[in-house]
């Protein structure tokens, strides 16, 4: 009989496949999900694996616990006086920004479902994904003031964008936390929903998104993404592009055949 292996940690993150809707669950639920180097690991390698396969139309990024990810695990940062400083230019060289820029160049919806505080970079990770869905008790926290740092994992470029620049001053500088509800008014996220239906209604958004046609909906979220730096005339040009390129997806013509015939469509994300 093998013996049980009684040091094996659990894993970081876990994996679920639901038909073409992948759940990633951020699993430190005692460190408040907070971000160690196995839990970047993992989490990058699940997001690069929903990237790269073909069945993943949709992903819901989510967490275990009260909460949904306090940032950085400061238990890896402390030192004592006069110990050398670690570069933390490397971590977001190596771990954060190749996350966010893995989110947001993925090439299908990400939800994230937030059942707890977001703060620090967890909190823009949440705001990095297409469709943030919060619990009536999360709250998100640019907490890095607090500690003499600034807003990574793109909340310099995010926040204003989402609650414009007098606001995101205020809750970076203050590091005012932003309860769900008033996260939902301001136009920070999409929706607070009450906390014991998050899961549900996450799932019944993801599992919409996975029938929808993805390579439109790829297009969609490039394009919004890029109208914030590209000039009105580079984005008639885009728009031409990916027309262009979806007027000859399978999902388009199954789309209009669909819409003649009355029925509802098939897509398949070709
Ligand atoms: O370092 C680099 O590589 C650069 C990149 C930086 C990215 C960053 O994210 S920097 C920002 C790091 N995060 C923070 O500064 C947030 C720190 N945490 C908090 O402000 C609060 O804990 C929360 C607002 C998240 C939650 O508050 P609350 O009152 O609900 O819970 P709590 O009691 O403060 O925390 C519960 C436990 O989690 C507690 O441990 P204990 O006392 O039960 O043993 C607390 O120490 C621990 N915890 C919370 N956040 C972290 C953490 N432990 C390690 N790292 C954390 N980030």
């Amino acid at each position: 009989m093998a013996l049980e292996d009684r040091t094996a940690q659990p894993s970081p993150v876990l994996v679920e496949h639901r038909g073409s809707l992948t759940l990633l669950t951020l699993n430190r639920p005692d460190k408040l999900n907070s971000f160690n180097e196995a839990q970047h690991r993992a989490l990058k390698a699940a997001v690069d694996a929903a990237a790269a396969s073909d069945t993943c139309r949709a992903i819901i990024l989510t967490a275990a616990g009260r909460g949904f990810c306090a940032g950085q695990d400061l238990s890896d940062r402390v030192r004592p006086e006069g110990g050398t400083a670690p570069d933390l230019g490397e971590t977001l060289e190596k771990f954060y920004n190749p996350l966010i820029r893995a989110i947001r160049a993925m090439p299908k919806p990400v939800i994230a479902a937030v059942n707890g505080v977001a703060a620090g970079a967890g909190a823009n990770l949440a705001l990095a994904c297409d469709l943030v869905l919060a619990g009536r008790s999360a709250r998100f926290v640019q907490a890095f003031s607090k500690i003499g740092l600034i807003p990574d994992s793109g909340g310099t470029w995010m926040l204003p964008r989402l609650v414009g620049e007098a606001r995101a001053k205020a809750l970076t500088m203050l590091a005012i936390p932003v309860p769900a509800e008033e996260a939902e008014r301001i136009g920070m996220i999409y929706r607070a929903v009450n906390d014991d239906t998050l899961m549900s209604e996450a799932i019944a958004l993801g599992e919409a998104l996975a029938k929808a046609p993805t390579r439109g909906l790829a297009e969609t979220k490039q394009l919004l993404q890029q109208a914030f730096t590209h000039s009105f005339d580079q984005q008639l040009d885009g728009e031409r592009d990916a027309q262009r390129r979806l007027g000859r997806s399978a999902d388009y013509a199954e789309g209009v055949r669909a819409f003649m015939e009355k029925r509802e469509a098939a897509f398949r994300g070709q």
